[in-house]
Parts: structure tokens; C-alpha cells; sequence
């Protein structure tokens, strides 16, 4: 696939090192970024080669300083709200692969950036990272989807001072909020994200896909949401990996999952 704004490295465990690459503008999301982006997670449900995803940003200083500015100008209503639709869905295309996707915050996650890591399923972030939805310093408001995902990870009232205020947070206080699940040392970043996908996908697949689409629906009514689960649970146990894994442990032995 031949790309020119993200950098696609698979390791031997099967970790896509995905790694969005505009350092000289703090990685900042243009129509380049998105469309890639898109073509890169609208191809990995069927890439057997990925079994899971870390998301970062080139260079030292940004994970993504949000969307590209320049691009603003001009724009009429109707092209912002499509840019804003064309962003989410891409967005949501992260959100909804059945393989773990866990975002390296290394920078700046700003707007469209702090949206990104939302996206993720799980965001682990260097000491110097920061997080900030500063919309309203440009008299705009999220549009990839940070009204929305924010409050539900950080609770309303949070996300409400975060949004209206643009105030930028510490990595530290980002952890506080629940907004990532680990700092750690800038050094041990890319390693310790790796970790967690080579954690998750060491697992059945099948029972990762189930696990990420149910835990997706914990938005929906309680009883809705509990329906979905018991579904899915015993679409489980139509798999081999739930015989494996549940012989292995009545065996004491490791479990080999083999995807289906
Ligand atoms: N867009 C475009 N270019 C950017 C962006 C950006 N978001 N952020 C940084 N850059 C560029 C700078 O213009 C500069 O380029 P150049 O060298 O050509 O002048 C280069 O990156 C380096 O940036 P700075 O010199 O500004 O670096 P500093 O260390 O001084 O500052 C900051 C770093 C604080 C991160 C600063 O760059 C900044 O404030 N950036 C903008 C942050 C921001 O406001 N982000 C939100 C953007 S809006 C958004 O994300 C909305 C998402 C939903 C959109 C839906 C429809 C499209």
C-alpha cells in the first residue's frame, strides 16, 4: 500500500506500528491524513497479517496537534459539516475494528488529535504529553467526534470544562481523568503500547472482536446493552477457541486460540 503521510511497519507478532507522519506540522490531520487513514483501517478487518494496532505520531514533539488549520479557510457551512461526517466515519472505522487498537500519545493530542486518541481503544501516554480540545480558541467545537466521546470517557461535567474552556491537560492529569489508561517514560512508550496489543491479541480473536463489539453497545440502554451481551457470549461458545481455552484450563496448560 503506498502511503505518503503514515508510516506502516507490521512486527513478527503481527503489532501494525502505524505511525502518522507530518512532523514539520505537528502531525496535523489534512484530507491526505484522513483518506489514508481510512484506506489503511478499511483494509485491516481482512488483513490477516495485523492482529492489532499502535497508533502514534512522528517526532518527538506532537502525537497530533489536531486538524490541519490551514484547511479551515473558506470552508463554507456545507463543506464543514462534510469534512467534520468525513472524519468521523474514518474515526469510527478505528473504533469498530475487531483488533485492539491503542493509541502512543507522544505529544500533543490536540482537537482532531485529542479526537484520534478517543477513538482508540486504549491510549497510554509519554510524561510530556497533552491533551486538550482547543476548538473554541478558533470559535469552532469538535467535529471529529469529541463532544461525544469525551464526556463518556472523563463523565459530563469534565468534558464540558475541558470543551468550553480548550484548556490543555497534563499527562498526568489526563491519567487522573480517565482520559488514558498509563503514563509512562517517553522512552518506554512505543514498548509498553506494543505490550498491551501483544497482551490482548495473545488471546482468542474471535472472543477480542466479541468482547470490543459488546463493550461498544455499554452506550445503549442498560437492558439493550445486556441483551447484546448475552448474544454475543453465546455466540462464543460457538467457536473452538471457548473449547480450547476452557479445556486448557481444566488441563492446566496454555491455551493455543486459533481464531475461529
Ligand atoms: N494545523 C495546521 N498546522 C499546524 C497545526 C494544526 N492544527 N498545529 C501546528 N501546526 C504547524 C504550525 O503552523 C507550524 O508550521 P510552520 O512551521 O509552517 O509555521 C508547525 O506546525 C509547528 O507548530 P508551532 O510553531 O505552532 O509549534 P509550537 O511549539 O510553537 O506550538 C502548539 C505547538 C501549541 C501545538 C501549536 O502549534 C498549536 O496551538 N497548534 C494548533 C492546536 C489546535 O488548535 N488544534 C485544534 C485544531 S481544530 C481541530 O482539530 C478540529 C477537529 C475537528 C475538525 C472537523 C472538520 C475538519
Amino acid at each position: 500500500m503506498k502511503l505518503e503521510t503514515l508510516l506502516y511497519e507490521v512486527d513478527a507478532d503481527g503489532t501494525l506500528l502505524l505511525t502518522i507522519h507530518r512532523p514539520d506540522k505537528l502531525n496535523a490531520l489534512n484530507a491526505q491524513v484522513i483518506k489514508e487513514l481510512d484506506r489503511v483501517f478499511s483494509s485491516l478487518e481482512s488483513e490477516p497479517s495485523v492482529k492489532g494496532v499502535v497508533l502514534t505520531g512522528a517526532g518527538e514533539k506532537a502525537f497530533v496537534a489536531g486538524a490541519d488549520i490551514k484547511q479551515f479557510q473558506g470552508l463554507t457551512p456545507d463543506d464543514a459539516e462534510a469534512f467534520a461526517r468525513r472524519g468521523q466515519s474514518v474515526f469510527d472505522k478505528i473504533e469498530n475494528l475487531g483488533k485492539p487498537v491503542v493509541a502512543a500519545v507522544n505529544g500533543f493530542a490536540l482537537g482532531g488529535g485529542c479526537e484520534l486518541a478517543l477513538a482508540c481503544h486504549i491510549r497510554v501516554a509519554s510524561e510530556s504529553a497533552s491533551f486538550g480540545q482547543p476548538e473554541v480558541n478558533l470559535g469552532i467545537l469538535p467535529g471529529y467526534g469529541g463532544t461525544q466521546r469525551l464526556p463518556k470517557l472523563v463523565g459530563r461535567g469534565l468534558a464540558t470544562e475541558l470543551i468550553l474552556t480548550g484548556e490543555r491537560v497534563s499527562a498526568q492529569r489526563a491519567f487522573e481523568i480517565g482520559l488514558v489508561n498509563k503514563v509512562v517514560d517517553a522512552d518506554h512508550l512505543l514498548d509498553q503500547a506494543r505490550h498491551i496489543v501483544t497482551r490482548v491479541t495473545s488471546k482468542g480473536p474471535v472472543a477480542i472482536k466479541l468482547a470490543l463489539e459488546a463493550i461498544r453497545q455499554s452506550d445503549r440502554p442498560l437492558a439493550d446493552g445486556l441483551r447484546t451481551e448475552a448474544t454475543l457470549f453465546g455466540r462464543a461458545f460457538d467457536t473452538e477457541d471457548a473449547t480450547e481455552g476452557v479445556t486448557a484450563f481444566l488441563e492446566k496448560r496454555k491455551p493455543a486460540f486459533k481464531g475461529r
